[in-house]
C-alpha cells in the first residue's frame, strides 16, 4: 500500500504557512550594501546602485557580478529588494542563463519553499528561444513569437490600464524577478514601479482594517484567450507542484505580509484580480476600482525608470506593482526576464505596516 501523508497539526493557517517559509535559512549572515555607491530613487520606492562615482558620494561601486558571487551579498540584496519593492543596477552586464540564478537565489536566501523553483509562463512555448524558465519580453508577441501583438492596438490602451503585479493567477506567485530590456527603442518604453506597502500605508486605518480580512479571485485570462487562440494548451507545472491545471485561477488575501519584512503590503492587481470573494459584485467592482486607482494615482508610491543598455531591474512581486509605458510606436523593444516562484501568499495579522515599523525602529535607536 502507499504511504499516506499525514499532515502535522499547527496552531493556525498562517503559523503552518510561514514555518514553511522560515525553514530555509541557510545559515548567510547578510552582507551590508550600505557601504556601496547608491541612492533612492523616491522615499518610498526604489534603489539604485551607481555605476560611476559622483563628487558627494565616493563610496565603491558595487556591480551584480560581485553580488552573483557572493553569498553574503545575495542576501542583503534580497533583503533590499523587499524593502524598497525594486533595486537597479546600471552597466549591469547579466545574461539571461545568470537572471535565472539571481531570483532563484534571492528567493532561496528569503527562505522560499525547496520545491518552489523558477517561473515558468503558461505561454511560453518548448523551444523557446532561452529556454523555459525566461519570458521575453517583447511589443511584438506575448512571451513568444507566435502570439503576435497588435502594437496599434496596445498603444492605445490608457497607461494606467498596465498596473499589474507578475502571475498572481498562480496558486503560488512569484517572490523576486528581474528584467534587463536588450533592444532598446531611442526614447520611450520606461517601466513604473509602486510600493505596495506604502499603498497600504496610505489607505486609513479604518479601510486598512476592512480589507486585511478579505480574499481575491485572480486569473489569468488573458492568458487563456491566447491559448485558445492558438490552440494550444498552457504549460504545467510552472515552478511549483501547485501551479498546475489550465484554469489559471486562484484566491489570494487582499493584504499580504511579506515574510522578508514582515510587512504589509495591498494585493490586488488591474492586471489579474477579478473580484474580491466577500463581497456583492457591484461592491468589489467599486472598491477594486479604487484601489486600482489609489496604486496608479498616486505617482508619490512610484518610480519611473529610463532603461540604458546593460540596466537591470530586480523587484519583489509580493510587495509592488509595475506597468510599462506603452509609448513606443515603430521601434522594436525587447528583453528578458526570469520570475521566481515564491510562498504561498498570506496574512499574518501580526505583521506591521512599513511606516509604522521605521518609525518605531527610529525611536528605539534614538533613544
Ligand atoms: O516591459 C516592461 O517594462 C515590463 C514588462 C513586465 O511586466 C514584466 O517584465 O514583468
Ligand atoms: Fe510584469
Amino acid at each position: 500500500m502507499a504511504p499516506v501523508a499525514v499532515a502535522t497539526p499547527t496552531a493556525t493557517p498562517v503559523e503552518a504557512l510561514k514555518a514553511g517559509v522560515d525553514a530555509l535559512n541557510l545559515g548567510v549572515e547578510a552582507a551590508d550594501l550600505s557601504v556601496y555607491g547608491q541612492f533612492d530613487n523616491t522615499p518610498s520606492t526604489g534603489t539604485e546602485f551607481r555605476s560611476v562615482p559622483t563628487k558627494s558620494d565616493s563610496r565603491p561601486l558595487l556591480t551584480i557580478k560581485e553580488v552573483l558571487a557572493d553569498d553574503a551579498k545575495l542576501k542583503a540584496l534580497g533583503r533590499l529588494v523587499s524593502e524598497r519593492a525594486v533595486v537597479f543596477f546600471r552597466d549591469a552586464e547579466i545574461t539571461p542563463e545568470e537572471q535565472k540564478v539571481l531570483v532563484d537565489k534571492l528567493g532561496k536566501f528569503g527562505g522560499k519553499p525547496a520545491d518552489s523553483t523558477l517561473h515558468i509562463h503558461p505561454l511560453t512555448l518548448p523551444g523557446s528561444q532561452h529556454g523555459d524558465e525566461i519570458s521575453i519580453i517583447s511589443n511584438e508577441f506575448l512571451f513568444d513569437g507566435k502570439f503576435k501583438l497588435d502594437k496599434k492596438v496596445i498603444a492605445r490602451v490608457r497607461g494606467a490600464q498596465h498596473w499589474h503585479s507578475d502571475i498572481t493567477f498562480e496558486n503560488v506567485p512569484s517572490d523576486y524577478a528581474s528584467l534587463v530590456i536588450r533592444t532598446l527603442p531611442e526614447v520611450g518604453g520606461d517601466t513604473l514601479w509602486a510600493s505596495a506597502y506604502e499603498a497600504y500605508d496610505r489607505l486609513s486605518a479604518p479601510t486598512q482594517k476592512y480589507l486585511e480580512g478579505l480574499t481575491a479571485v485572480h486569473k489569468g485570462q488573458g492568458f487563456i484567450d491566447f491559448a485558445n487562440k492558438l490552440k494550444v494548451e498552457v504549460r504545467e507545472h510552472r515552478g511549483s507542484p501547485q501551479n498546475v491545471g489550465q484554469d489559471l485561477e486562484t484566491v489570494h488575501p487582499v493584504i499580504r505580509t511579506n515574510p522578508v519584512t514582515g510587512w504589509k503590503g495591498l494585493f490586488v492587481n488591474r492586471g489579474f484580480t477579478k473580484r474580491i470573494v466577500e463581497l456583492s459584485s457591484s461592491e468589489s467592482d467599486a472598491i477594486l476600482e479604487f484601489l486600482y486607482d489609489h496604486v496608479a494615482a498616486n505617482h508619490d508610491i512610484q518610480v519611473r525608470f529610463r532603461w540604458e543598455p546593460n540596466s537591470l531591474a530586480i523587484w519583489d512581486n509580493r510587495s509592488s506593482f509595475h506597468a510599462p509605458t506603452p509609448d513606443v510606436d515603430s521601434a522594436t523593444r525587447e528583453g528578458t526576464r526570469s520570475v521566481s516562484i515564491g510562498e504561498r501568499p498570506y496574512f499574518d495579522p501580526n505583521s506591521k505596516s512599513r511606516r509604522a515599523d521605521l518609525a518605531s525602529k527610529a525611536a528605539s535607536k534614538a533613544a
